[in-house]
């Protein structure tokens, strides 16, 4: 339990999650302040390529092991890994302190632009207006592009963070793809960095309706 009126020590924003279920094992190392070192492995080597982005643009270290049911198909594993990331986000940034907060930007790779809108608010939503015109299977065993929304969607709602993504243009899918997860990781990096001592919210609590100790519940706006 954390005493609101002391200041936090050098903390460390980091955290490890695991999850096992019938269908998949995963574990995740995540380091806020890190260099954006990554080692991510799936069984999936175009959603590694996507999780490789989100610790290289998000400015943090992430290990992400996944051992999941992909000869069913990749949905599982990519939800689960979804999920456990946002949950290691949600200890990773303890109880906001000081943080920006709200985030947006737009990211182009070629002629694909994606805007990613951000806010660590406590409150899981997701809008999702990605549309990849092409029906584009991706990397073997093969990826579907849908499953990108899936990912984000179990994120949020793990993390607690609002996030919208909207394509603003583009034709290629794997450029429509890693751009909108450069967009997130991107807007993610500028929203966690430390910029001051406050809680960055009227209510003074970001913790949303989940149990996080020392913070008490209730929902921020
Ligand atoms: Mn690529």
């Amino acid at each position: 339990m954390s005493d609101d009126t002391t200041p936090k020590p050098s903390s460390q924003r980091t955290a490890t999650a695991e999850r096992n279920t019938k269908e998949t094992s995963i574990s995740v190392t995540v380091d806020l302040d890190g260099v954006g070192r990554t080692d991510c492995s799936t069984g999936l080597p175009f959603f590694d390529h996507m999780l490789d982005q989100i610790g290289r643009h998000g400015g943090m270290d992430l290990t992400l092991h996944a051992e999941g049911d992909v000869e069913i198909d990749a949905h599982h594993t990519v939800e689960d890994s979804g999920i456990i990331l946002g949950e290691a986000l949600r200890r990773a940034l303890g109880d906001k302190r000081g943080v920006r907060r709200f985030s947006s930007i737009r990211v182009p790779l070629d002629e694909a632009v994606v805007e990613a809108v951000l806010d660590l608010s406590g409150r899981p939503y997701l809008h999702y207006e990605i549309d990849p015109p092409g029906e584009k299977i991706l990397g073997d065993p093969p990826f579907d592009p849908q499953l990108m929304e899936e990912f984000w969607r179990a994120f949020v709602m793990s993390s607690g963070v609002t996030l919208h993504l909207t394509l603003v243009r583009g034709r290629n899918t794997h450029h429509i793809i890693e751009a909108s997860v450069k967009a997130a990781a991107r807007a993610l990096r500028d929203a966690v960095r430390v910029e001051g001592t406050e809680m960055p919210s009227t209510k003074g609590t970001l913790s949303g309706s989940g149990p996080e100790p020392g913070t008490g519940t209730g929902t921020a706006t």
